[in-house]
């Protein structure tokens, strides 16, 4: 039975209303592990934050090595909490007239100003992408997707010094309809993009007029496609709590390490962030001529590092060998397409970069 916005939201109240005088509560307002979503890869500020930190959100290292995420766990831990909760109702496609300059990253201040540390202008984590490549919107709920638009920043334009605005956006896609499932894909393509850029999603749920803001960094490797090139560096940039991290790594140093696996996939390593016993790093998989179900990295290690968190897969040690398995949602790609993963580790004397084997189903 196919019902108008209008009539799903009437049958939605009656069904409120029932179920209170029922003695329920019926709650769609933000609750710890509430089912909505997100952009998963390349991540959205808060997942990323959630994903890189939510099992150790107290560590002292975050100030230092992503201050970003500092900022916003200080400001509420509610926001990562929530990654999946970043919407607005009722803006019946008036995205631009609804958020303001300055707060699409909090979906306009929405919720009380609930994600208004997504805002904050500085040195976000990236994560590193070839110019062209698959992003991934996770979706708990399953709730469908009328449309999703997808806009990147303009080339030029510094998020680590600039508010994020309309203007500086430029719309790459708008898409179809998604029926409901667990996850969402698109191809997107970034042009001759390079560097450090913002993407900005906006899902337009189908189960009603509910609509989520989801801002994801990423650095542009400048590749067309597949692994990330050596080259990468990302213009460091100045942040309020720079000068008081002298450990921290000005640039991400990437460094490319493909191995044709038997089942059809190769992956690619790059640290992304390094300081005084800890690193960041994160690894792009990306499938062979044929598309693949599942795939896993063997990460050999030759200099005793060790794994402290990880995310977009699940890591398991055994001596000096990590075996990266693929989440439930970027397993499966198709001829070419990329994902990635990332981890946050320690290290001591050296930190070379692991010996790669990818295999894939
Ligand atoms: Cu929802």
């Amino acid at each position: 039975m196919q019902l108008s916005p209008t009539a799903r939201r009437i049958a939605a109240g009656v069904l409120a209303v029932l179920a209170a005088t029922l003695g329920l509560i019926v709650l769609d307002r933000p609750q710890p592990a509430s089912a909505h979503g997100s952009v998963t890869d390349p991540p959205s500020r808060n997942y990323g934050c959630w994903a890189r930190w939510g099992s150790d959100f107290q560590n002292p290292h975050m100030a230092d090595t992503d201050p970003m995420c500092a900022q916003a766990w200080q400001a509420n831990p509610n926001t990562m909490w929530n990654w999946n909760g970043l919407y607005r109702e009722g803006v019946a496609g008036n995205h631009q007239a609804a958020i303001p300059d300055g707060q699409l990253c909090s979906g306009g201040r929405t919720q009380n100003g609930f994600y208004a540390s997504l805002d904050t202008v500085g040195p976000w984590v990236a994560a590193t992408k070839p110019n062209k490549f698959t992003m991934t919107l996770t979706d708990q709920a399953q709730h469908g997707a009328d449309y999703l638009l997808i806009y990147i920043t303009k080339q030029g334009f510094d998020p680590t010094t600039q508010p994020l605005t309309w203007n500086s956006l430029e719309l790459i896609q708008r898409t179809g309809r998604y029926a409901p499932a667990p996850m969402y894909q698109a191809d997107v393509d970034a042009g001759t993009r390079t560097g450090r850029h913002v993407m900005y999603v906006i899902w337009q749920a189908s189960h009603l007029d509910q609509s989520y803001y989801l801002c994801s960094d990423i650095i542009f490797t400048g590749s067309g496609g597949g692994s990330p090139s050596p080259s990468t560096s990302a213009s460091p940039s100045k942040s309020p709590s720079a000068s008081a991290s002298p450990s921290r790594s000005a640039s991400p140093s990437a460094s490319a390490s493909a191995s044709p696996g038997p089942g059809g996939c190769t992956a690619a390593y790059a640290k992304t962030s390094e300081w005084a016993g800890g690193f960041g790093a994160s690894v792009t998989v990306t499938a062979g001529s044929a598309g693949i179900s599942t795939w896993t990295v063997k990460m050999t290690f030759a200099n005793g590092q060790t794994v402290t968190s990880s995310w977009n897969a699940t890591l398991t040690t055994s001596g000096s060998t990590v075996t990266a398995a693929n989440a439930s949602y970027n397993g499966r790609l198709s001829p070419g397409q990329s994902t990635s993963f990332g981890f946050n580790g320690s290290w001591t004397g050296t930190n070379n970069a692991p010996t790669l084997t990818c295999t894939a189903q």
